[in-house]
C-alpha cells in the first residue's frame, strides 16, 4: 500500500457547518456514512435478535420464529404476539443500562474515522473521549417507551459537567422520518445552561415540563435523517422523540463524545479486581469526576498518544467490568413530577 494511502483522513465539517452547529445547537449531516457502512452493525444486531428468539423458542416460550420477516419487522411481529418475549429480546440488545450492546460492529461505528472527523471539528480537539453513555434504540411501532419527552442530555449527567461540551451523535440505522418517530429539536437555546427537569416523565425518562421549556427564537425542528446521516447535538440542546406510527422498527444508536480535557473516568476501574488494585483506589477517589460515573469512558482518538487509544478488547473489558460493578447512576438532581 502506498504510504500516502494510510494518511488519508475523512473530511472534517466545513466552517459553515461548524458555525451552524454552535449557533443552532444541532446539525444534520445526511451523508456522514455510506448507508452500507451501517450494514455490518445491523447484521450483528440481527444475529442477536435471532439467537435470543431461538433460545426462547427452544424453551417453549416463543411459538413462531418469524424468520421470514426482515430485520426491521421481525421483532415487531414477535412483540405483537407476546409483549413479554419482545421485551426480553429488546432488553438483551439494550443491556442493563440501555448501553449493553458491545459487539465489535458497534465499536467500529463508535471509532469510525468518518464520524470522528466530524466530532473533531465540533469539539475543536484531536484528543477525544467516547463518553460512557451510548445507547441502542429499537423503537418499535406504538410502544410507550419509544416516546422520549423533552430533555437535555446533561439532565442525566452530573451537574459539574453542564459547562463542558459533549456531542451527541444520533445515528439512525433506517431512514428516520416523522412517521417512524424521528426527534424534534429546539434550536438556539443551548447556551442558557440547564433547564429544570423532573423525574417520572413518560416511561420514567426525565422531562422538561412545557412550562419549563425555554422560549426558542425559532420553532422546534423535525430532525428527519436518512440512513447514513447523523444528527449532531450539544448536551444542552433540548430534544424529544415522537411516536413511531410506521410498520417497522426505527433502529438508531446515540453516541457521545467529549474533549479529553473534560471530566471523565477513562483509565479508572470501579470495583475490586486483582489486576487493577491501584486503579481501584484511584477510582474511589475520582468517582465523582466523570459526567456519568456508572459507565465507562474510553480514549477513542489520540494524535498525541495513539498507543493509548482503546482497543476492542479493552472496550469490552471495561464495559463488562462497569456493568458488573453495578454502580448507582448519578445522584438524582431533579424532583419528581407531581401526579
Ligand atoms: O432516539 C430517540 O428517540 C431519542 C434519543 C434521545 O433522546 C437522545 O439521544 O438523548
Amino acid at each position: 500500500m502506498p504510504k500516502s494511502a494510510t494518511l488519508v483522513r475523512p473530511a472534517p465539517l466545513t466552517e459553515e457547518q461548524t458555525a451552524f452547529f454552535h449557533r443552532e445547537g444541532y446539525l444534520i449531516v445526511p451523508d456522514v456514512f455510506d448507508p452500507e457502512d451501517l450494514t455490518p452493525l445491523r447484521r450483528q444486531m440481527e444475529e442477536q435478535v435471532d439467537a435470543k428468539a431461538r433460545e426462547l423458542h427452544a424453551a417453549g416460550a416463543l411459538v413462531q420464529l418469524h424468520e421470514e420477516l426482515d430485520f426491521d419487522r421481525r421483532l415487531v411481529k414477535i412483540y405483537q404476539e407476546s409483549k413479554e418475549n419482545g421485551e426480553i429480546i429488546m432488553r438483551h440488545l439494550e443491556g442493563r443500562s440501555g448501553g449493553g450492546f458491545h459487539g465489535e460492529e458497534m465499536f467500529k461505528i463508535i471509532k469510525h474515522p468518518k464520524l470522528l472527523a466530524k466530532v473533531e471539528s465540533l469539539l475543536g480537539s484531536e484528543e477525544i473521549i467516547a463518553a460512557s453513555v451510548f445507547r441502542l434504540r429499537p423503537k418499535l411501532p406504538n410502544i410507550g417507551r419509544g416516546v422520549v419527552p423533552w430533555h437535555q442530555d446533561s439532565g442525566y449527567m452530573q451537574e459539574h459537567c453542564d459547562r463542558h461540551l459533549a456531542i451527541t451523535c444520533w445515528v439512525p440505522l433506517v431512514d428516520a422520518t416523522v412517521e417512524n418517530g424521528c426527534m424534534q429539536i429546539l434550536p438556539r437555546v443551548q447556551n442558557q445552561g440547564i433547564y429544570r427537569h423532573h423525574t417520572g416523565g413518560n416511561a420514567n425518562f426525565l422531562v422538561i415540563l412545557d412550562q419549563n421549556l425555554p422560549k426558542s427564537p425559532a420553532e422546534a425542528i423535525t430532525a428527519a435523517c436518512p440512513r447514513g446521516g447523523v444528527v449532531f447535538m450539544t448536551n444542552l440542546t433540548p430534544h424529544c422523540s415522537t411516536p413511531n406510527s410506521s410498520d417497522h422498527i426505527r433502529w438508531s444508536v446515540d453516541l457521545r463524545y467529549q474533549a479529553a480535557g473534560t471530566p471523565n473516568n477513562h483509565g479508572l476501574w470501579p470495583a475490586k479486581d486483582d489486576d487493577h488494585d491501584d486503579d481501584e483506589s484511584d477510582y474511589a477517589k475520582n468517582v465523582n469526576i466523570a459526567c456519568y460515573p456508572a459507565e465507562a469512558d474510553f480514549l477513542i482518538q489520540s494524535r498525541k498518544n495513539p498507543e493509548f487509544e482503546v482497543t476492542y478488547a479493552d472496550f469490552v473489558k471495561r464495559r463488562v467490568h462497569f456493568e458488573n460493578a453495578n454502580l448507582p447512576f448519578p445522584p438524582q438532581r431533579w424532583q419528581a413530577v407531581l401526579k
